[in-house]
């Protein structure tokens, strides 16, 4: 249904509507799909995202512009707050025409004087325009529509400056008669007074539009009863917007860090769910060639676990994490960057990994072998770019956009905070010990141990994370042709990568904490706190 068709049908439908303001492309977003029909672009919070005042400083084609972004970024009708048309009947009929345009369903007009102040500030003391003026201005833009369901309506301001009921009811009845397709009447009382005084008089079939801010606590009901026909929520979104914003910015500002903030902000992946970034994958998909299409990630999923009842009947990649798993939270992962060639190489319970979109490879001798062997049967993979990832760890997303976007032929993902003495991870040595305040470019594997790294030479510990481009996947390739295969099964990960670096440097990415290892049952409660 053409917007137009469908700001008409909520004005004019019994069904009480709901009109939710929104500001710019974002906000009008978020409108639209917590289920809202229409939108209201209010002067008010249009300005004040602006960061100027609603006294018409910011121009009316600045105002246009902010339209075009709110338009295309939703389906549902937008009715303009027209202010007072930004001039007379001429610049209303300019506007309604650019409005058109750009798919705008309906323009309000109020009827005070240009340059307008917001009704809610010295209300008593704005002047109105006369009411002949203003006719003149609602004939004028429905002379102009050229789609018959683009709506007008007519504001009357008269509560506001303290005229009473005589004056609302006349001018009511002059905008209907003008041709006006709702009125919306305001008030600024905190209770609804002023307009069940107007409903009790208003017999005429031209819809009735209220703004509750400042009588907001009427219950909806009485607005249904007295025959209201549509509700504006008038400024919310931007008033929960800048709630939010002084919120984390004042913490950010006070701790000097994110790690409290970060579980409290929406996350960056959202921003991208609501500008659509997928749909711009699918089509660079469609319409660029060779994009991302030869890099793969691998998941080592096979490994034998016992967590009591959490591994009854399940791996370890499916521990919960809230409502999600770890598996699923590094599927989405690499869904954000754009890595859908995914082989997963299963062993314990394999029959709970049932995905149809990746590769599934069994290793069923996974009681008696290491991950290498795991990794041994998924060597396909180190034939083109790709990454590689234990199934039971959870990390951050900065974790592979460093392995992504790093050139080295080889690099894998070392925790630099580690505890020193434990006896099941994988210790490494580097070329430079980390340093917070080196930028580590160039550092190298030396050496990697479990249980035979003194203590002073381990630099940090693999978590089970590494990516290759297609010379390190040549490199990687080669260490599996030199070994026999009998020993490959049992080979350690630190045996490997000792091996390995004989061949091709190793590059390390050192990160600092913001992963877990599902190790034990606690492992489940840190990273349900770390990804809460
Ligand atoms: C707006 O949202 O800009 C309005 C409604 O015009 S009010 O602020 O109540 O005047
Ligand atoms: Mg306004």
């Amino acid at each position: 249904m053409k917007k137009t068709t469908q700001l008409k049908s909520l004005l004019t439908s019994p069904i009480l509507a709901f009109l939710m303001e929104a500001h710019n492309g974002l906000s009008s977003k978020i409108v639209e799909e917590v289920g809202f029909k229409g939108i209201w672009a209010s002067g008010l919070a249009i300005s004040a995202s602006l960061g100027v005042r609603d006294n018409n400083e910011a121009s009316w084609t600045q105002i246009i512009d902010v339209l075009e972004f709110m338009s295309d970024a939703t389906q549902i009708p937008i009715l303009l707050d027209g202010d007072t048309g930004y001039g007379n009947f001429n610049n209303v009929r300019r506007l309604v025409h650019k409005l058109e345009q750009r798919g705008i369903a309906g323009v309000c007009i109020e009827d005070k004087l240009f340059p307008k102040t917001n009704s809610f500030i010295n209300g008593e003391q704005q002047e109105l325009a006369e009411t002949s003026e203003f006719c003149g201005k609602i004939k004028a833009a429905k002379d102009t529509q050229s789609d018959s369901d683009f709506c007008v309506v007519a504001r009357i301001e008269a509560f506001i400056a303290g005229l009473g009921l005589d004056e609302a009811l006349t001018r009511a009845h002059a905008y209907a008669d003008a041709g006006a397709d709702a009125l919306l009447i305001h008030s600024k009382k905190s209770s609804a007074d002023d307009i069940v005084d107007f409903m009790r008089h208003w017999k005429r079939s031209t819809p009735i539009v209220i703004v509750p801010t400042k009588y907001y606590a009427t219950p909806t009901s009485l607005f249904d009863e007295l025959g209201i026909s549509t509700i504006i929520w008038a400024n919310h979104t931007i008033r929960a917007a800048i709630q939010a914003m002084q919120t984390a910015t004042k913490r950010i500002f006070d701790d000097q860090h994110l790690r409290h903030i970060e579980q409290n902000v929406a996350s960056v992946s959202e921003i991208f769910r609501l500008q659509g970034a997928d749909e711009l994958v699918a089509a660079e998909h469609h319409y660029l060639p060779n994009v991302d299409r030869q890099f793969s990630a691998t998941i080592l999923c096979a490994g034998y676990a016992d967590l009591g009842s959490f591994t009854a009947s399940k791996p370890k990649c499916l521990l919960p994490v809230h409502d999600t798993t770890v598996l699923d939270t590094q599927l989405a992962l690499y869904a954000r960057y754009r890595i859908h060639a995914i082989t997963l190489v299963r062993g314990h319970h394999k029959s709970a990994l049932t995905y149809t979109n990746m590769r599934l490879i069994d290793n069923d001798d996974y009681r008696t072998t290491s991950e290498v062997y795991s990794m041994y049967l998924a060597r396909d993979g180190f034939s083109s770019p790709g990454l590689l990832a234990y199934g039971d760890i959870m990390f951050n997303d900065y974790f592979i956009h460093k392995c992504l976007s790093s050139s080295a032929d080889i690099r894998i993902v070392v925790d630099a905070t580690c505890p020193r003495t434990a006896t099941n991870r994988d210790y490494v040595t580097a070329s430079h010990a980390y340093n917070p305040l080196t930028i580590h470019q160039n550092d190298t594997l030396i050496a990697m141990g479990r249980g035979d790294i003194h203590e002073s030479l381990i630099h940090g510990e693999f978590i089970g994370l590494m990516a290759w481009n297609a010379r390190g996947g040549a490199a990687i390739q080669t260490v599996f042709d030199a070994i026999p295969f009998g020993d490959i099964k049992t080979l350690s990960m630190a045996a490997f990568f000792n091996e390995l670096i004989k061949r091709h440097p190793v590059h390390i990415i050192f990160v600092t904490h913001d992963w877990v290892d599902m190790n034990t049952v606690l492992d489940i409660a840190k990273a349900q706190s770390l990804y809460a």
